[in-house]
């Protein structure tokens, strides 16, 4: 059995990370997603809309994912690789080159499958936001 682990935050999930799911699922038998904690987020600076609760129940009702484990520090990785016995690391391209993965080329294959252009978590809130000022503006009542 090919064992697949990928990362990542999948906070108000959308095309994008299905897409990568899917195509990480099909280069195996068996998908390991490892989901950033509210406390890790909160170390990069990142605040996610969804509680890691939320988010871990979203990402078990995909047919894709076969298990989700938490995120909680950098370091994890390669006892993540040892401990769910994974044969493929897989990222999204945004994460191609950097040291938080390269080095995990030692003890699995790394992979990154290119990002889904157009779409994204920020993108998502600042069209919200944006969308927010207009009918904001809309609301006003008239005189
Ligand atoms: N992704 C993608 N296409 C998009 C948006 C995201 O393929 N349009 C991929 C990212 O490349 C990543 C995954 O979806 O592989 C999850 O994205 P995020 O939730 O933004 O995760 P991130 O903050 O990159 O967390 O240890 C690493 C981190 O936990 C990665």
């Amino acid at each position: 059995m090919k064992r697949i682990l990928t990362y990542g935050t999948f906070d108000l999930l959308h095309y994008g990370h299905i897409r990568i799911l899917k195509r990480a699922k099909e280069m195996g038998d068996y998908l390991v997603v490892a989901l950033s904690t509210d406390e890790f987020n909160a170390t990069k600076g990142k605040k996610a809309y969804h509680s890691y609760e939320t988010r871990k129940k979203m990402l078990e009702a995909i047919r894709y994912v076969d298990l989700v484990i938490p995120e909680n520090n950098w370091e994890q990785k390669i006892q993540d690789i040892k401990d769910y016995k994974i044969d493929v690391c897989v990222m999204g391209s945004d994460w191609a080159g950097s040291d938080k993965f390269d080095y995990l080329k030692e003890y699995c294959d790394v992979v990154f499958l290119e990002r889904t252009p157009g779409i994204s978590t920020s993108q998502i809130k600042n069209d919200l936001q944006l969308q927010e000022a207009v009918d904001g503006v809309d609301q006003v009542p008239r005189t």
